[in-house]
């Protein structure tokens, strides 16, 4: 492995793409309008930095001058202020996907004024080169550095990095120095995917398996930017574990206690895949003090709590696409990143995720929903059925294949107000075929192999606050003896009156 060099622009090896090196503002210049762009970046790790908020810029002034100027933008999965922000801010963005989380895109979203595609993150990838989506015009991709060959040290993030850089038309390169230049060799993509009836098994029998190349490369006659940057990652900070988070964390780890005591699981378990946010967090900060040794994890995002439970030794490694990582944690991450190279692999999304690795490996698949209903149908990604939250992620890629698929909440919402289990889901993601366990602060549902109405009891009982679960029980009650049919009792007529009570006077109990 070569390290380095430190300085800007001798991260750019390659004399041709050196002479390609602008400004931000001029390599904004070089997409034009209605170009669907698809930038690096996931879950605020490896995004672009400068050319997204050149082009923010750029297209503000257009439609001050009353000209129109809208982009299709296709990611990893979340990004940061300085591109979702910063393009939704200005209206600049006509479609996005697979996955934002951005406030202000959030709000544009369910104002009516941008599209979103909601899309399974595992499955980006392939639908572009299957030309679903139409052509990528233009791919915007943060490295870490250029060899003097032309491959590409990726950055924090792998996502869709090489898709991207394979079937868009022109390329502009960012060059982001603030990237450790030690992360060079972490990452493994995967060149071996074709498109049906030529594809082969991926040959991942291990989480921590290498199977690609450390680099990206793509056709350097694409490349018509090359930027240079020095601005960290997004980094936002983790709440300390609250009092809900760690009883949700209690009652999985007793769970999982039980299944190795039943003989259903081994003492190392199974590799972990863990959503972000805090809940997430707790859950992992509850298995670096756990009973458990030699875990490792196959999952979409590294955060903090599995660097610390790398650092312990308790998680023996870790392959996800992305960092996410606290300002605190980041700085850990650096200062051991020799220890934590050998420990990590990032690879291309289309791999983390995939269904195939997932069910082989056999994952524990542990995710934060909305809401779920009493017959275990989740909503992962709506409030009150018309409003995105942020998208359905990996969680579907997970849960759908995953050994044990697990998703938990507060039991509660907004302050009591909204119950998180209610009667049936005002939206559904991952359907009660795909969801085994549900946990809250009250308690954990084990509904494995149980018919809807046993899932509805046991929901009810274990999960749902103390304040909602009398009302649930009458609901079910009623439906048991009022619904046409007894498979799955509902009443149609009022299985979304708590969220039209909420809807209509700001709260879901009468
Ligand atoms: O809103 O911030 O305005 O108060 O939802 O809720 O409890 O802070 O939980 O941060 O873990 O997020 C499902 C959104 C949970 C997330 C979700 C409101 C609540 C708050 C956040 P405020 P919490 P978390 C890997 C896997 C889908 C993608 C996925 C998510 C806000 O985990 O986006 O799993 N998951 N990816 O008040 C109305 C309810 C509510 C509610 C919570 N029932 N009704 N609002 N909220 N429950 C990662 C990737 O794929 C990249």
């Amino acid at each position: 492995m070569r390290a380095l060099p430190m300085s800007v622009t001798s991260r750019i090896q390659h004399e041709g793409l050196r002479q390609r090196l602008m400004t931000a503002e001029a390599a904004a210049e070089l997409i034009p309008s209605g170009a669907n762009v698809g930038m690096s970046g996931f879950t605020g790790a490896g995004y672009p930095k400068a050319v997204p908020q050149a082009l923010a810029a750029r297209i503000g002034r257009l439609h001050a001058e009353g000209r129109g100027f809208r982009i299709g933008l296709w990611t990893g999965a979340s990004t940061a202020p300085e591109l979702d922000g910063a393009l939704a801010q200005v209206d600049g963005v006509g479609l996005r996907m697979p996955f934002q989380s951005d406030p202000v895109g959030r709000a544009r979203i369910n104002a009516g004024e941008m599209e979103y595609t909601d899309i399974h993150l595992g499955q980006v990838a392939q639908y572009v080169w299957f030309g679903y989506f139409g052509k990528l015009d233009v791919a915007v991709v943060e490295v870490a550095g250029i060899l003097p060959d032309g491959r590409l040290i990726p950055s924090t993030s792998v996502g869709n990095n090489k898709t991207w850089l394979d079937q868009a038309d022109k390329i502009i390169l960012e060059v982001n120095r603030r990237v450790p230049a030690a992360m060079e060799g972490m990452h493994d993509v995967y060149y071996g995917t074709a498109l049906p009836p030529h594809r082969k098994p991926i040959p991942i029998t291990a989480p921590d398996q290498r199977i690609g190349e450390a680099y990206l490369h793509c056709d350097l006659s694409k490349v018509v930017a090359v930027v240079e940057t020095d601005q960290p990652d997004r980094n936002s900070a983790f709440a300390e574990p609250d009092a809900v988070s760690q009883a949700i964390a209690g009652h999985l780890l007793e769970f999982l206690q039980h299944e190795v005591a039943r003989g259903r699981l081994s003492p190392e378990l199974l590799p972990l895949q863990s959503g972000v946010g805090n809940t997430a967090n707790a859950v992992l900060a509850g298995l670096n003090k756990g009973p458990f040794e030699r875990l490792t994890a196959f999952t979409e995002v590294l955060q903090d709590g599995m660097l610390d439970m790398l650092a312990s030794g308790k998680l023996a490694s870790a392959s996800a696409t992305a960092l996410s990582l606290s300002p605190a944690a980041q700085a850990r991450f650096e200062r051991d990143l020799d220890f934590y190279r050998q420990r990590i692999v990032l690879r291309p999304q289309e791999i983390s995720n995939h269904p195939e690795l997932i069910r082989r490996l056999g994952v524990i698949a542990m995710n934060a929903m909305i809401e779920c209903d009493i017959y275990g149908n989740v909503n992962s990604t709506h409030v009150m059925g018309s409003s995105i939250m942020n998208g359905i992620g990996g969680s579907g890629d997970f849960a759908r294949n995953a050994y044990l698929s697990i998703f938990m909440t507060p039991s509660v919402a907004k302050g009591g107000a909204i119950s998180c289990i209610v009667p049936m889901v005002s939206h559904v993601d991952n359907t009660e075929h795909d969801v085994q366990v549900i946990v809250t602060e009250q308690g954990l549902a084990d509904l494995r192999g149980l018919s809807p109405k046993a899932r509805a009891a046991l929901v009810i009982e274990r999960c749902a606050h103390p304040d909602y679960r009398p009302l649930l029980r009458d609901y079910f009650e009623r439906a048991r003896r009022g619904a046409p049919g007894q498979h799955t009792p509902h009443l149609l007529g009022e299985a979304f009156a708590w969220h039209q009570r909420y809807l209509q006077q700001g709260r879901m109990l009468p």
